[in-house]
């Protein structure tokens, strides 16, 4: 068979099902990663499966989202995370140096394995030829404990790159091109996969750039071959031992094909507030700029940097506008600082930011009122930077850094004309990464270096809600209808005042859509749960599963929506909600306030497989709802999630694949 690179590696790590697109399978994952904000979650389940010992070849717990450490609730969280990875063994990061994605890229992501992340831009080292996938953090904690992880098969579009990126064009261009093109539900059940003479003028550091922000068009995956670009900068990070040649079988049969031309990208800007409102950067040129930041997992290495840097060299930075640098790790900052350039950034006016999330979730660098953020990153959902009614923009560095020196956005070529003497300043790898990463590194601590003993939780780290299967009747008040694009942004938002309950579930629901509607919590509190009716792309954006788990601790028991976002939709079968899909015309009858019923006995209709529910609106009237579930996702879902699913499975000695430590 002429297989494509993600059919080869899927291939290479099936143990359920086949590589038919739509179908169920399940697959071997090589190495998990988790951060600070999900991760507590993932090792309260993990703790409340049984589990004993990491089972995957690797895994890799980050503290990157919320490192300025607040409040004492967020050093707990760390010092819990530190203890969990050394007790069941896992890599730990200390807060500080650097965000998931670019340490793991620097350490541990290698070409041809598989790799599970609790955090929606996992797919950022599938720029070096790693099939990454992010998930919630209950299906990493299964997938931890040696059980499969299960997706569906996606349809494998074949992103032909031809042509190379002319003067000031960059890999950040490509990607915001192609969400301008497609959309942010384009990649829905897809992977894409780059190919063509274009790839081999990319290296690494632009490929997962790309790859980075695939998670933006709603791709479960992106992927790109291997080559002498790749094998140059595992070189560079120290591990060209670990080069695998990936490409695709010839006559690989792919499901659609989708041709870049390289040399007609220009630079382009995502202008507030979604990742797909795309324009090129001419058109909102001189829109005056209050703050400029460059970095986050994005756009935050060694080598994104360095084009800003060039271009400020000697510069200054217009009084009206702040900069600041954001390194997407350590080691980035660390070179930048080696190589002179944190210097010559500083004294044109840069501040720097320790490596973090941060600013890309609202903590630190909020903007300012009626102001104008322009960011390296890749989400600009309304409200994210921590202010409601935000203007914030997505660019490359090399447009920051423009705007930066002229105080408002323009054109790079066009500010090169006036300047006169500002040069593209191009793309150039790094060659001061340290060698030996992951078990030399000063911050990062090997499994067998663990120094905790066991597990350590503060006051503010709860147990995991579970609950009980699902009975014969679902429905109740319509405590909220939403439009389209609902973000997990919106459902339980990641600002820096509420960050700090990811790990107390029932402080968190306080929050729940309150972005939305804040009277909501409330109101499902005094229902005693309900329904929710959304639109098109439900639980679109992070992988967080809070934004299943606080729905089900108040009550909520069904969402319709006209479609949902993968990685959320998985969520909410994990915790026994269940997500039906309507019709565009169904959900114009609905009102906020209806009662809807699901006349079905819920519980039978699920396990039988019922593909089409009756819902009775305020006793009086009826509609058709779907699901579209496989039928592990059923038993999940009729279980009451999946930590009751695979405690079921163990009990009855059944097949989930994870392995619970015996009693
Ligand atoms: C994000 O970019 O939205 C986050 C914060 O990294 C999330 C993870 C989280 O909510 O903790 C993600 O992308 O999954
Ligand atoms: Fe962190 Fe932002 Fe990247 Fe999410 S998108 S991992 S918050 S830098």
């Amino acid at each position: 068979m002429n297989q494509t690179i993600t059919e080869q590696i899927l291939d290479d790590h099936l143990v359920d099902g086949e590589l038919e697109p739509g179908e169920e399978i399940g697959i071997d994952v090589d190495q998990v990663l988790t951060q600070d904000t999900t991760g507590t979650m993932v090792w309260l389940q993990f703790e409340a499966l049984d589990m004993d010992e990491v089972q995957t070849e690797l895994a890799a717990q980050y503290c990157d989202h919320q490192t300025y450490q607040f409040d004492f609730k967020n050093t707990d969280d760390h010092r819990f995370l530190r203890s969990a990875a050394g007790t069941y063994g896992a890599f730990f990061s200390r807060p500080g140096n650097g965000i998931c994605h670019q340490v793991h890229k620097e350490n541990f992501a290698a070409p041809g394995k598989t790799l599970l992340g609790s955090d929606s831009h996992t797919p950022t080292p599938g720029g070096l030829g790693e099939l990454a996938i992010g998930a919630g953090g209950l299906d990493i904690a299964v997938a931890m404990g040696g059980g499969a992880y299960y997706v569906e098969m996606p349809e494998v579009v074949n992103v032909r790159l031809e042509g190379e990126l002319p003067s000031w064009a960059t890999a950040k261009d490509i990607i915001l091109q192609l969400l301008g093109d497609l959309s942010v539900k384009g990649g829905v059940g897809k992977v894409l996969e780059y190919t063509g003479p274009g790839v081999e003028t990319l290296s690494v550091p632009e490929r997962t750039t790309i790859t980075n922000m695939g998670t933006e068009l709603g791709a479960t995956s992106s992927i790109f071959p291997t080559d002498d670009r790749t094998r140059e900068w595992l070189s560079e990070v120290g591990r060209e031992d670990e080069f695998v040649a990936l490409s695709p079988d010839e006559g690989a049969d792919y499901h659609d094909e989708i041709v870049v031309d390289l040399s007609d990208i220009e630079p382009m800007i995502a202008k507030p507030s979604m990742p797909d409102n795309v324009v090129p950067v001419g058109e909102v040129a001189g829109t005056e700029v209050d703050q400029v930041m460059v970095g986050s997992c994005t756009n935050g290495a060694y080598e994104d940097i360095l084009p800003a840097a060039k271009m400020l060299e000697g510069r200054r930075v217009k009084r009206q506008t702040e900069m600041i640098v954001a390194p997407g790790s350590k080691q980035a900052s660390e070179m930048l600082a080696r190589e002179g350039w944190t210097a010559e950034l500083m004294a044109a006016g840069v501040n720097f930011s320790e490596a973090t999330c941060g600013a890309c979730i609202g903590i630190g660098h909020v903007p300012a009122s009626d102001s104008v953020s322009l960011r390296t990153f890749n989400r600009n959902f309304e409200g994210r930077s921590g202010i409601e009614d935000d203007s914030v923009y997505l660019c490359s560095p090399e447009v920051a850094a423009a705007a930066a020196i002229a105080g408002e956005i323009v054109d790079p070529r066009d500010l090169a004309t006036e300047l006169g003497d500002l040069e593209d300043p191009g793309f150039e790898l790094g060659d001061s990464y340290s060698d030996g990463m992951g078990q030399e590194d000063p911050d990062i601590i090997n499994p067998d270096q663990s120094i905790d003993d066991g597990l350590i939780k503060g006051p503010n780290i709860a147990d995991v809600p579970i609950r009980d299967a699902i009975g014969s009747e679902a429905g109740g008040e319509a405590l909220l209808r939403m439009g389209d694009n609902i973000t997990t942004d919106h459902i339980i938002p990641a600002t820096s005042d509420i960050l700090m309950y990811r790990s107390n579930v029932p402080k968190l629901s306080e929050y729940t859509l309150s972005r939305v509607d804040e009277t909501f919590p409330e109101r499902a509190q005094e229902a005693s749960g309900g329904v929710l009716v959304a639109g098109e792309n439900y639980g679109q954006g992070s992988s967080r599963e809070h934004a299943a788990l606080c729905p089900m601790y108040l009550g909520i028991q069904a969402v319709f929506a006209q479609s949902f976002a993968r990685i959320h939709k998985a969520n909410l079968f994990n915790f026994g909600i269940v997500p039906l899909t309507i019709d565009a015309d169904i959900y114009d009858s609905i009102q906020q306030g209806d009662d809807l019923r699901i006349v079905d006995d819920v519980g039978k209709a699920v396990e039988n497989g019922q593909e089409e529910f009756t819902v009775r609106v305020n006793g009086n009237r009826e509609f058709t709802a779907q699901m579209d579930a496989s039928e592990r996702e059923r038993e999940i879902l009729a279980a009451g999630g999946k930590l009751s699913w695979v405690k079921q499975q163990h009990d009855g000695d059944g097949a989930s694949g994870a392995t619970p430590a015996d009693d």
